[in-house]
């Protein structure tokens, strides 16, 4: 996936090394993770849904006429196959509404829908990988004073007592009901990822920094310097449809020209 502003700057982080060829997830953009996140259930890490091909539905819904403004937009479709049945066994439908504002706002609105199956259960991220100059220089402001799990320290729950998460090793949390906006300051860049969400109540954040990064085949060694997956997620309380039920996420991402100071 691409997302570049109007000086046709990329946005969002790819690996050099990444791999484009399925079942492995590729190593930057947005990957949806789906069914479930991480490695928190019997699935693979972070489900199938990253992995599939997904169809471009040829003719999409409008959008609604109060959100249609200079709106281009892109809805793709994922169903389960005979091979994911049989080791997720749920009829689902995912309509997943990619969207790009006159303003360079980018939306992700996931519909997940229950088709008339018996319930089920499901964790979810947009596993966003931002683009930064520096990550010694980026600041994540949002999450001050929120609970978090600590993958480094087996999921342990500890309370943010940072004014701004800044990043000098690796970072692996789950924010827990963080509310709206969450701000990534790149100072090198002078420009913020003003994030907005609804229907995802927590906040992953990560970079491997440079031990993790060796021991990942496909991310140049150096290049955690340069990405911050910052994402919207539903993990600590996992969603559950009835039949014919569905669900909604949408993350909003706007970048606006920051300078150092950085209230949002
Ligand atoms: O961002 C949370 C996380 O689960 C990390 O623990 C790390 O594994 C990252 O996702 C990358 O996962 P991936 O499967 O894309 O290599």
């Amino acid at each position: 996936m691409s997302w570049k502003n109007q000086h046709g700057e990329e946005l969002l982080f790819t690996s050099s090394k990444a791999i484009f060829k399925p079942p492995k997830a590729m190593r930057g953009g947005i990957p949806i993770c789906f069914p479930q996140f991480g490695n928190c259930g019997l699935l693979e890490q972070h489900g199938f849904a990253r992995n599939k091909v997904w169809t471009i539905d040829e003719i999409p819904p409008p959008l609604p006429p109060n959100d249609s403004n200079g709106k281009s937009f892109v809805d793709l479709i994922l169903k389960p196959s005979s091979e994911e049945l049989k080791f997720w066994p749920h009829s689902f439908e995912y309509r997943l509404r990619a969207s790009l504002g006159s303003n360079g706002q980018l939306s992700l609105i996931s519909r997940i829908r229950n088709v008339n199956g018996k319930p089920f259960t499901f964790s979810f991220a947009y596993h966003t990988y931002m683009s930064v100059s520096d990550i010694s220089e980026v600041r994540v402001e949002g999450l001050e004073t929120l609970d978090y799990l600590d993958n480094l320290f087996q999921r342990e729950r500890y309370t943010e007592q940072g004014d701004a998460l800044t990043f000098e090793s690796e970072v692996d949390r789950v924010y827990l009901s963080c509310p709206n906006p969450v701000a990534v300051i790149d100072h090198g860049k002078k420009r913020t990822f003003v994030i907005r969400k609804d229907g995802l109540p927590d906040v992953v954040v990560w970079n491997p920094w440079d031990k993790k990064s060796k021991a990942i085949v496909d991310l140049g060694d150096e290049e955690y310097k340069h990405m911050l997956c910052v994402d919207g997620a539903v993990v600590e309380n996992p969603i559950t449809l009835k039949p014919g039920e569905e669900w909604m996420g949408r993350l909003e991402i706007l970048v606006v020209a920051s300078s150092f100071c950085s209230d949002h």
